[in-house]
């Protein structure tokens, strides 16, 4: 994953000239801090994974293309730019900027950590304030942890029905259901493409 940090959240940035002509998304990773996030979109992006925690200082981006079957039957390609904002950003501005326009976002919470799962909605409505149409995935995350996991599967199936949202158990460490949650995404996006008031990038 390109490890670069934008102070300003310039939205051109991950929309340079790049020659892909293809549908892209604005992809956002939300949730407190430790949960995984980096970690999902490592795994996701490159394949591996980390033990040692690297905290995300302010924003970085990861972009990968995802070819896919449509309702339709056909192959379709699309490009997710992915952002990823450090967990610990405390400036409400700075977090309502990185939310906006996005076409979906991914909320995480640590099941070995109860308090992430108690700010989820949080997360979720400060999305809603600035993105009232983005796509929202649910990630249940570390769920290799079993001994230590102290959200069950019930809490997170509530969420889901709140939200109306799509629900995954993960885990970074051992990749499972990671892709999944991006490939849901991408097909999700793709669909709404339509409805999005805002352009994508
Ligand atoms: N066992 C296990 N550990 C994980 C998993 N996902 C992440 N971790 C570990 O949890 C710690 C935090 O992971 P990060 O991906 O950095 O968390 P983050 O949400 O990006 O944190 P911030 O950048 O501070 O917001 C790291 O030590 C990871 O190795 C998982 O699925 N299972
Ligand atoms: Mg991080």
């Amino acid at each position: 994953m390109a490890e670069r940090t934008n102070e300003v959240l310039d939205p051109s940035v991950g929309a340079a000239p790049d020659g892909f002509d293809g549908f892209k998304f604005r992809i956002v990773l939300l949730g407190e801090a430790t949960v995984g996030k980096t970690s999902l979109l490592r795994r996701f992006t490159d394949n591996v994974f980390d033990e040692e925690y690297k905290q995300t200082i302010g924003t970085t981006f990861s972009t990968k293309d995802v070819e896919f079957v449509d309702d339709d039957g056909e192959v379709r390609l699309v490009r997710l730019v992915i952002w990823d904002m450090g967990g610990q950003a405390t400036y409400k501005e700075l977090r309502r900027q990185y939310m906006k326009g996005a076409s979906a976002a991914i909320i995480v919470y640590d099941v070995t950590q109860p308090e992430t799962f108690m700010a989820m909605n949080n997360w979720y409505e400060s999305l809603r304030e600035v993105s009232p149409d983005a796509l929202v995935v649910i990630c249940a995350n570390k769920i290799d942890l079993e001994g230590q996991r102290m959200v069950p599967q019930q809490p997170g199936e509530m969420l889901r029905d709140w939200y109306q949202a799509p629900y995954y158990e993960t885990s970074a460490k051992t990749g499972d259901r990671v892709q999944e949650v991006f490939l849901t995404v991408a097909q999700g996006v793709f669909k709404n493409r339509n409805d999005m008031s805002q352009p994508q990038m």
